[in-house]
């Protein structure tokens, strides 16, 4: 068998020699074609991988990635435990492609519920290795080359490159900030959408749009309102929603979080990702999820099979229980679903006295992980470089962790190339941290502030 492949390369590569003209025994040749794919150009920096080496390297305090440094709750830790110990062997080995069939029986449960409408786990649900592939195997199974898909700034950055490998081109439309009133601090529900250029962006080239609410990075929840007019927009243009909800147990202020597939028309037309890394407080277990219609679904379900195919089993095991608790529990105080928002408020209104306090001037987020600043009060100490091609933010950010051991994201991070500077003095801080980071930080702003008055 080994000795038939060999007699065929050899014969490949005698073919590959009278046709191209070259060998590719000789390294010459090897380096003469460009191995790249050409929807790989222009897509090798990633930021994630970048500032977690920089935090590794020289921060003290990291409030950059959005990661929880509290541990996970105790009744998924006992459950992963459980599955390892008293669970069947079984849960060592393969498990159903699209999703462990005790993970997929309770999200449909779950999702019944937020939803208004019953699913069948097997067509409705699909597991993904976390939300990030839940959103590769959307952009792979809907978008085609020549389609366009709108995506609100700023964004989650990873959606652009993964509509340009499937062929596609991002359209961007923006939040636009609005001033708070009577002095107040701004909110993320000030950041708008301005109704005639969203639907300025709406053409018959228009595949999809991604919605991301709770927003990554500004903590928005979009309003009953604003959903109602992007699903009004996709129901006449005949376009999908790619809705990645994430943080969707994670708002505050009693804000409600409203899910687009529950509106009029959405449901055949929305894709909805969820992640248990966020749900549970363990972004490392890498568990989402894909929740719609079995029409779109199926195309996803094509992607997961021929890519990924298969997620850890023990890890889906020990969710599928959290979500068991959580369906016991549901709406009731001891639910995690209740409590986590409730000790994350906390956090964010801990962070929010910290920066307000050095005169750093936070955007109150109404949900997520994350809270977005103006650190403008601190700028002199980090010089502008005129005609640099790298953002102020990002400069400033970096500077920071070098120089004050303090990790945050740079705004820049969250938009595309063409509107990278447009807010140079705003930077990201993670909040999902225990109470002793937080007050960590708040030594090493108020540090930095006397350092600056005394100087
Ligand atoms: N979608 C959004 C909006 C996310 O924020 C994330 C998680 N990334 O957060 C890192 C950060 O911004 O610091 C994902 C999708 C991916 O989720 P998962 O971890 O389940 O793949």
């Amino acid at each position: 068998m080994l000795r038939r492949a060999g007699s065929s390369l050899r014969h490949f590569l005698v073919e590959r020699k009278s046709s191209a003209g070259y060998s590719l025994c000789s390294r010459e040749a090897k380096m003469s074609r460009p191995v790249q794919a050409r929807r790989l150009e222009g897509i090798d920096k990633n930021v994630w991988v970048e500032f977690v080496k920089l935090a590794a390297t020289y921060s003290k305090v990291n409030l950059g990635q959005g990661f929880p440094d509290f541990p996970a709750p105790d009744f998924l830790q006992e459950a992963l435990k459980r599955a390892l110990s008293e669970g069947t062997h079984m849960l060592h080995q393969y498990t159903r492609a699209f999703g462990h069939p005790p993970l997929v029986k309770v999200l449909a449960q779950i999702f019944e519920k937020v939803l208004g409408r019953e699913l069948d786990p097997m067509t409705n649900v699909m597991v993904t290795v976390g939300a990030y592939q839940a959103l590769f195997c959307c952009f792979q199974a809907f978008v085609d080359e020549g389609d366009e898909v709108v995506v609100i700034e700023p964004f989650f950055d990873c959606y652009e490159p993964m509509v340009k490998m499937a062929g596609g081109t991002s359209v961007f439309v923006p939040l636009r900030p609005k001033a708070p009133k009577d002095g107040k601090l701004m909110s993320s529900a000030d950041w708008q959408l301005d109704p005639a250029e969203l639907a300025s962006k709406f053409s018959e080239r228009t595949k999809a749009i991604v919605l991301n609410s709770p927003n990554n990075p500004l903590g928005k929840v979009f309003s009953r309102g604003e959903l109602e007019l992007i699903a009004e927009l996709c129901v006449k243009h005949d376009v999908l929603c790619i809705s990645d909800e994430v943080y969707e147990w994670l708002v505050y202020d009693g804000k409600e979080h409203i899910r687009i597939a529950s509106l009029p028309g959405m449901w055949d037309r929305t894709v909805t990702i969820g992640s248990a890394g966020k749900t549970f407080s363990a972004t490392g277990w890498k568990v989402g999820w894909t929740v719609g219609p079995d029409r779109l679904l199926q195309h996803v379900r094509t992607v997961h099979q021929n890519s990924v195919y298969h997620c850890a089993t023990i890890a889906q095991e020990a969710v599928a229980q959290g979500f068991q608790r959580e369906l016991t529990l549901y709406g009731k105080p001891e639910s995690y679903f209740v409590q986590l928002p409730k000790t994350l408020q906390q956090k964010r209104d801990l962070l929010i006295q910290i920066l307000v306090a050095v005169g750093i001037k936070p955007i109150v987020p109404e949900g997520t992980y994350f809270l977005v600043a103006d650190i403008s009060e601190f700028k002199s100490d980090v010089p502008e470089v005129p005609n640099s091609d790298e953002p102020y933010d990002c400069r400033f950010t970096k500077w920071m962790m070098k120089n004050k051991g303090l990790a945050a994201i740079p705004l820049s991070t969250f938009y595309s190339e063409a509107h990278k500077n447009n807010y140079p003095n705003f930077i990201r801080f993670c909040f999902a941290k225990e109470e002793a980071t937080l007050k960590a930080a708040n030594d090493i702003l108020q540090k930095w502030k006397k350092e600056k008055t005394s100087s």
